[in-house]
């Protein structure tokens, strides 16, 4: 029978029998959590938490820098239609009109923030285990400095775990915009990164010699009571760098067409297989889903309604077809990191609508579709989108009529802007006066 030396001696020494006084040396090691001795990874040490840091330090400034622009993207300031989050306040200082240019814009910033987020999620979580025996460390606080750190810390754990865990839910599940996931996420992006940047400012300087290995420290995330090593340092750092491969890997795909897109295994598939031909590229929803039907978007029952200045207008889709037809070559980028190359879609430009209502100077629109459920069914475009000639009410894609799962008989579609914004199965605009 295999015997652990901890095991003996309780088994030696069990209940009823005296116990002599060990000589401190020897003396069983407890076996909670809180003692050091518990923790027994020989690849624990400052060096790895370090390096680990660094990693982190790069990557997280970029994932909350690229959402902060994409929290501005959605033109938050033409609330509440676009966003619901009561008084931004002061966390709204840096909000910009988002721009049209380059059309690429938001397939590239969320790209790069959904694809990075997932990506980290090894490193973090290396981290946290290379760091874990510091979370249990008695007593809970030595002074007031020193219970104000932990709570920082637990700031920091907790918003790195909520705003993954947020990140990760609102991909692969069902996003809710402009519902609870999208406050809860920016606010709690605020609070993770207040503690982040204290965390990195604090550990900087020692993160620094401790990769260059200038002096050996006192090391307290060094086990008292390693056991045999498995894998060196360099090879953890390799497994840890290989998971976010495979994560890298599994994921970019979706910011193609193509094969390309068939390698983004753990990217979400959206309503329905695209197929081939003109409308072959990704569905978010599909028309079946949205709950619209044949019935209301054929040429005898649907009409667009604008509102303006000079009153509400009403236009069959061939009186659309009838008016100045361009083409715009536009992606779609979704906030959920996955988008399309451009597509070709051609339509009647939303600052001719605009002048037709009234406004020779687009201002801002609510755009609504004629679906009747569902958080996508409104969206506001400010003025400048309005504004660029390259922003239409689509009636065609890549050459044919628009599929009815991507918003038959009339789709939005803007430079630069996150999908949501483009909004499907288009009923009515109202131009001004948001
Ligand atoms: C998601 C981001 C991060 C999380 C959740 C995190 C978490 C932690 C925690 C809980 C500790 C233990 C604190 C203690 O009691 O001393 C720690 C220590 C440390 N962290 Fe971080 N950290 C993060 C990012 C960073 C960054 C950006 C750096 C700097 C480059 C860094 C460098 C360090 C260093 C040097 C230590 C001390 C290791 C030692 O005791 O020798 N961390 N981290
Ligand atoms: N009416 C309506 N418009 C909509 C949506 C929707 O669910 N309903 N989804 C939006 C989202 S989130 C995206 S990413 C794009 C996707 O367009 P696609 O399905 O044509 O690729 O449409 C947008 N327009
Ligand atoms: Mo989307």
């Amino acid at each position: 029978m295999v015997r652990g030396p901890a095991g003996g001696v309780a088994r030696a020494y069990g209940r009823g029998m005296a116990r002599p006084p060990f000589p401190a040396r020897s003396r069983p090691l407890p076996r909670t959590p809180f003692s050091p001795s518990f923790w027994r990874s020989p690849l624990r040490g400052s060096w790895l938490t370090s390096v680990l840091g660094f990693v982190l330090l790069g990557g997280i400034t970029v994932l909350f820098l690229t959402g902060l622009l994409s929290y501005a993207a959605y033109n938050p300031g033409l609330s509440p239609v676009n966003d619901k989050t009561p008084d931004k306040g002061l966390l709204g200082f840096y909000l910009f009109s988002w721009p049209t240019d380059p059309h690429w814009l938001y397939r590239l910033t969320q790209g790069v923030h959904v694809t990075l987020g997932i990506t980290l999620i090894p490193v973090l979580l290396a981290k946290l285990w290379s760091v874990v025996p510091k979370l249990f460390t008695l007593p809970p606080a030595r002074s007031l400095a020193h219970a104000l750190e932990r709570v920082s810390l637990l700031l920091l754990v907790g918003g790195a775990l909520f705003e993954f865990v947020t990140g990760v839910l609102n991909v692969q599940l069902d996003y809710v915009f402009p519902g609870s996931f999208y406050p809860l996420h920016f606010y709690g992006a605020w609070v993770f990164f207040g503690a982040f940047l204290a965390h990195a400012a604090l550990k900087t300087p020692a993160a620094v010699r401790n990769v260059r290995q200038l002096r050996a420290e006192h090391d307290e995330l060094i086990s008292p009571n390693p056991a045999r090593p498995t894998v060196s340092r360099r090879g953890a750092l390799g497994l840890v760098g290989g998971g976010s491969l495979l994560l890298l890997a599994t994921t970019a795909g979706q910011s193609f067409d193509g094969p390309l897109r068939g390698t983004a295994l753990l990217a979400p598939h959206g309503g329905a297989e695209p197929g081939t031909g003109p409308g072959g590229f990704q569905i978010n929803k599909t028309a079946a889903y949205a709950g619209v039907h044949a019935a209301e978007t054929s040429e005898e029952a649907w009409r667009l309604v604008l509102a303006g200045r000079t009153g509400t207008v009403r236009l069959s889709r061939s009186d659309l077809l009838r008016l100045p037809l361009y083409s715009s070559s536009l992606p779609i980028a979704c906030v959920e990191g996955w988008s399309t190359s451009d597509q070709e879609w051609r339509g009647v430009r939303l600052r001719d609508l605009a002048a037709l209502v009234g406004y020779d100077d687009p201002p801002d629109v609510l755009v609504e579709s004629l679906q009747r459920h569902g958080a996508f069914r409104r969206a506001a475009l400010r003025a400048n989108q309005v504004a660029d000639p390259r922003s239409l009410l689509a009636l065609y894609v890549n050459g044919a009529d628009l599929t009815p799962d991507h918003g038959h008989p009339a789709r939005v579609i803007v430079p630069a802007a996150p999908g949501v914004l483009n909004t499907k199965w288009v009923a009515r605009m109202t131009f001004g006066e948001l």
